[in-house]
């Protein structure tokens, strides 16, 4: 936070009005499930997004980010908000400031913003969405415009369709903004009906692994299986009456699986409505602390997400498969969009640092490279520091 303050004036040579915070966000379970009106279990973290600004007095915004040195200051005027792909990284924060001018709460006052982050990008902990929802708190708080966090949610999910071009669901900006500390969100994303739930793991830990296997910014296999569901779902509309995917059972979509013609699209239909399920028993699980129950589920999800939706890959399947066979491991899973990035572990207290060590040096063997590992804790979200 200090850092923040001290390294906007070195940038912009005065000092800040407020600094910023916007976390990253960790899915415990419910993948691939937020855009076909099924539940989703993610929890905010303790790393994410800073921000240090403060109003310019004119219609120009500066963004630097720590994380991008070499593209220096980015420099725009608020009349002119297009996606330029050698802004890079500040194209989120301007999709923000789109989406708001696109609500009719246009954007007038020009500011400099200092941003820095410790998630680790491209990786499925949401770095994107943590720097879209801290660019709505910013604007929402100097401009002093009273948006319900809810609403910032939804204009930082609309960034990210209609400016950046990834077609997500609102898990990601949802978890960000609405995150609490120690809980875990069971969202319905058909509705928006949630829940908080005690994340009480007692003698456990959550730990999240990098596979540092990369995937693209606007992965064009994720809009391919989100198209893929929507044809699934027309196939089933024939003769159903639903709207999402979300909305069957298992056993629905068992005795309705004839109506989709193609095997492909079967499996994808199959992975959206069995997590689904999944998510919500997961969810009562952790809820009556049966451990050994969420961690059976977190299996099946990654198998599902491996064997029917195929956004695995080996880098993810061997991080889960090294640790299933380490003592100690209650559960773990791919986390996020898939096609690399990040699993999540539930791991005992005392078998932490074997567990560390094992699957990185396993990890390392088979794959050719290093994996990094994050013992996280769950916290609040995007909020104003000071
Ligand atoms: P990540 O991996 O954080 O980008 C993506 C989507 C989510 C959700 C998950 C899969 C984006 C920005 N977010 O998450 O909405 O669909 O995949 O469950 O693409
Ligand atoms: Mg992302």
């Amino acid at each position: 936070m200090d850092q923040s303050i001290s390294r906007f004036k070195e940038i912009f040579g005065y000092d800040p009005e407020g600094v910023y915070f916007s976390p990253g966000r960790v899915n415990l379970i419910g993948e691939h499930t937020d855009y076909n009106g099924g539940h989703v279990f993610p929890c905010a973290l303790t790393i994410g997004t800073y921000g240090a600004v403060a109003l310019r007095g004119d219609s120009t915004v500066r963004m630097y980010s720590e994380n991008f040195p070499e593209d220096g200051i980015i420099e725009f005027q608020l009349k002119d908000i297009a996606f330029i792909e050698s802004h890079g990284w500040a194209n989120y924060p301007k999709g923000v400031i789109y989406s708001f001018n696109k609500s009719g709460i246009e954007i007038t006052q020009g500011f400099d913003m200092f941003v820095r982050g410790d998630i680790p990008n491209g990786a499925g902990l949401s770095s994107s969405a943590s720097i879209e929802v801290l660019t709505a708190v910013v604007l929402n708080d100097i401009n002093k415009l009273g948006v319900q966090m809810i609403e910032m949610v939804k204009m930082s999910q609309k960034a990210e369709n209609e400016f950046i071009g990834v077609n997500c669901g609102i898990m990601d900006q949802f978890a960000v903004g609405m995150g609490r500390e120690g809980h875990a969100m069971l969202l319905d994303t058909e509705t928006l009906e949630f829940s908080y739930e005690k994340v009480d793991l007692k003698d456990s830990a959550i730990i999240i692994a990098n596979t540092n296997k990369r995937r693209g910014l606007s992965d064009s296999k994720y809009n391919q299986r989100r198209a893929e569901c929507e044809e699934a779902l027309a196939y089933l509309q024939k003769k159903l009456s639903i709207k999402s995917l979300g909305e069957l059972t298992g056993e629905e979509l068992d005795r309705n699986i004839d109506l989709i013609p193609d095997g492909v699209l079967r499996r994808r239909a199959r992975h959206a409505v069995l997590e689904n399920e999944r998510t919500v028993i997961a969810a009562d699980a952790l809820e009556r602390n049966d451990m050994e129950e969420f961690g059976k589920l977190m299996y099946e999800s990654h198998a599902s997400l491996r064997d029917d939706y195929e956004v695995t890959g080996f880098e993810l399947d061997t991080l889960v498969e090294l640790a299933s066979k380490v003592a100690g491991v209650i559960g773990s899973r791919m986390t996020g969009a898939g096609f690399g990035g990040c699993t999540v572990s539930i791991v005992k207290n005392e078998s932490i640092e074997n567990f560390i060590e094992k699957v990185s040096k396993e990890y390392q063997e088979a794959v050719g490279y290093k994996a990094d590992f994050y013992v996280v804790s769950i916290g609040e979200g995007a909020r104003r520091l000071c």
